[in-house]
């Protein structure tokens, strides 16, 4: 009988904040690990996802979007340990930011999987056509996607183009690997996806979150928010506790769905 011999790849995940890499890694891993938000700055460190499957294991590493500095770009990129970049833009912007990015590529020797992402908001898609070829000249293209990672649009041939040109290696984690983010890390990421969804303006950056029982050993999970003031904390709870009942309630069910087993939150609220 044939050998199948197994593939192995790296692939750092970079763009912009917003442009969706996180809703992207989510659905490459095919599950929730790093949190989505409108707001800007929502991922606040290096995320690994790792997709498996009997031949191919692919590490996506999902960047936050706030770190434009080209030297940090380059201190990640230095190494050239990675197979490929998944460079995602929002449409059709560009800016300075994506121009930083398009100079760095062109001193590194990573191909570049170029994702146009939020196809379902372009409307006129006839200005894709001059915005591609004006892509071209500013990055080479090792392929181009159109997508939208939201709604799973034109997504298909991702893996494909993918796979097919992964290096030939064993595989470098074990077969139910799906993340490198501690139990804690999940529970807490889960909590400030929440607080972003439902608390407005800066107060989600105001709160410090503390996850007392670490392991999802214990059914039950206590929750400190450290705030600075008495009206941050005010805010928080909200008319009729109405504000934390939802962020309680949201954070609970999302921890179940992710961990697969009945838990109980609980949230308390302390000034520091
Ligand atoms: N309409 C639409 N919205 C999308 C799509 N992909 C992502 N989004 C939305 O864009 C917003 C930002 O998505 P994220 O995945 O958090 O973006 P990010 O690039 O990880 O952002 P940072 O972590 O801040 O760098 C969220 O509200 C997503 O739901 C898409 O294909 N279409
Ligand atoms: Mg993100």
């Amino acid at each position: 009988m044939k050998k199948i011999s197994s593939c192995y790849g790296s692939i750092l995940i970079l763009g912009r904040t917003n442009v969706g890499k996180s809703t992207l890694l989510n659905f490459l891993v095919k599950k929730k690990i790093s949190i989505v938000s409108h707001k800007k700055n929502t991922t606040s460190s290096n995320i690994i996802g790792v997709y498996n499957n009997d031949i191919y294991q692919i590490e996506f590493i999902d960047t936050p979007g706030n770190i434009f500095s080209k030297n940090r770009i380059f201190n990640l990129l230095k190494n050239n340990q990675y197979d490929f970049i998944l460079f995602i833009l929002d449409k059709t912007k560009w800016s300075y930011i994506e121009e930083n990015f398009s100079k760095i590529f062109s001193k590194i020797n990573i191909p570049i999987i170029l994702i146009i992402n939020k196809i379902d908001q372009i409307k006129n898609k006839n200005i894709l056509l001059p915005y591609i070829n004006f892509l071209k000249k500013k990055i080479n293209i090792f392929h181009l996607f159109i997508i939208s990672a939201k709604y799973k649009l034109y997504t298909n041939d991702l893996y494909h183009i993918i796979c097919n040109n992964l290096p030939k290696k064993k595989h470098f984690y074990s077969k139910n690997y799906i993340t490198n983010q501690t139990d804690k890390v999940i529970i807490k990421e889960i909590i400030r996806e929440n607080i972003m969804k439902f608390l407005h303006k800066e107060i989600p950056y105001l709160i410090k979150i503390k996850v007392i029982f670490s392991k999802i050993l214990s059914d039950e999970i206590n929750i400190i928010f450290l705030v600075k003031k008495i009206n941050h904390k005010k805010i928080i709870i909200g008319k009729n506790s109405n504000n934390i009942k939802l962020i309680r309630n949201k954070s609970e069910q999302n921890i179940e769905k992710f961990f697969k087993k009945k838990i109980k939150l609980h949230i308390w609220i302390k000034i520091k």
